[in-house]
């Protein structure tokens, strides 16, 4: 990686990935592109709706990238609430993204999720490799965006990369529209109101992992040797499993006056049901050494000492 265009970087997962990447390749190597525009951007940006091919193509080119990220995508309960703008936003963002990549020869990454796989996949620590029936549009996005980016590895050699996220936790950018923001949003409330009322019910576990480590996956699978690795895309990778109850209780040993109460939400919590409790991160540890620095404790300890400074 040495001169990297980014899409959808103004998102959660976006806007921290720019930065970390500007350290380590240098500000000017690193095109952040989004279809917003950025306050304040430090280093080059471009305006980019991911569906127009041709104006990827052209900012690829022109900026000499060797690397594509992308990111640009809509998550789980957005995509439900509006499944064909979904499909075509983040089919056709992708099958553009690849294309660009495929032309101009760039190594590739873009995420998968944990929302791949569906009610029919075993729950407890899901194997890589296994059955994949998601019940939602984006499980269904994600599924097919697996295999193609299989596809284009296989069929045109290009170096596609990807992991299958859990919920990502920051105290950076806020999450939106996904099914796991709730663990996001209990830290906000905590802190601002004391008391959080979760549109998850008690009980559902789901795969989460914090940003630092999230984006050090990304960087480590980017950086990992292509001839050791079997899998290629789609990696498991989670740092930790929690219901609400226990994300709750963590925050408790800091706030001992936080109070949860529940209040569920039919669609989010559909979606949950529909995801692994817990998957197995194997084959990323064996293949390219996926490691991580933060667990439940030690990652609430951070959020509420970096969220408190910056609600003051
Ligand atoms: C979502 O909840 O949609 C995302 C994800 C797990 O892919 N955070």
């Amino acid at each position: 990686m040495e001169k990297i265009i980014v899409t959808g970087a103004l998102g959660q997962i976006g806007s921290e990935l720019v930065g970390k990447l500007r350290t380590i390749y240098g500000e000017d190597n690193v095109l952040a592109t989004d279809i917003r525009k950025a306050d304040g951007e430090a280093g080059p940006f471009e305006l980019l709706d991911v569906t127009d091919a041709q104006r990827m193509h052209d900012l690829a080119k022109d900026f000499g990238a060797d690397t594509m990220i992308h990111m640009a995508a809509l998550l789980s309960a957005t995509a439900e609430k509006n499944p064909v703008f979904a499909w075509n936003l983040n089919m056709g963002g992708l099958m553009n993204a690849l294309e660009v990549s495929r032309e101009l020869n760039l190594q590739f990454f873009t995420p998968s999720s944990i929302g791949a796989f569906g009610p029919s996949t075993p729950k407890d620590n899901t194997p890589q490799d296994t059955l994949q029936r998601p019940t939602t549009m984006y499980g269904v996005n994600k599924v097919a965006g697996e295999l193609l980016c299989d596809y284009y590895f296989e069929r045109f050699g290009l170096d596609t990369r990807g992991v299958r996220f859990p919920g990502l936790i920051s105290y950076v950018t806020p999450p939106g529209g996904g099914t796991t923001d709730y663990a996001v949003d209990i830290y906000y409330k905590a802190i601002t109101d004391g008391q959080y009322t979760s549109y998850i019910a008690e009980g559902t576990y789901m795969d989460m992992m914090y940003m630092p480590d999230a984006l050090q996956a990304i960087v480590d699978l980017m950086e990992a040797d292509g001839s050791k690795l079997t899998h290629r895309n789609a990696f498991n990778i989670s740092a930790m499993s929690f219901e609400p109850s226990q994300i709750a209780k963590e925050i408790q040993k800091h706030i001992p006056t936080f109070t949860m109460d529940y209040n569920v939400d039919p669609l989010r919590q559909k979606i949950a049901d529909s995801w692994p409790n817990s998957i197995d991160s194997s084959a990323a540890i064996n293949e390219w050494g996926f490691r991580t620095e933060y667990d439940l404790e030690k990652m609430t300890q951070h959020m509420l000492q970096k969220l408190t400074k910056k609600l003051q």
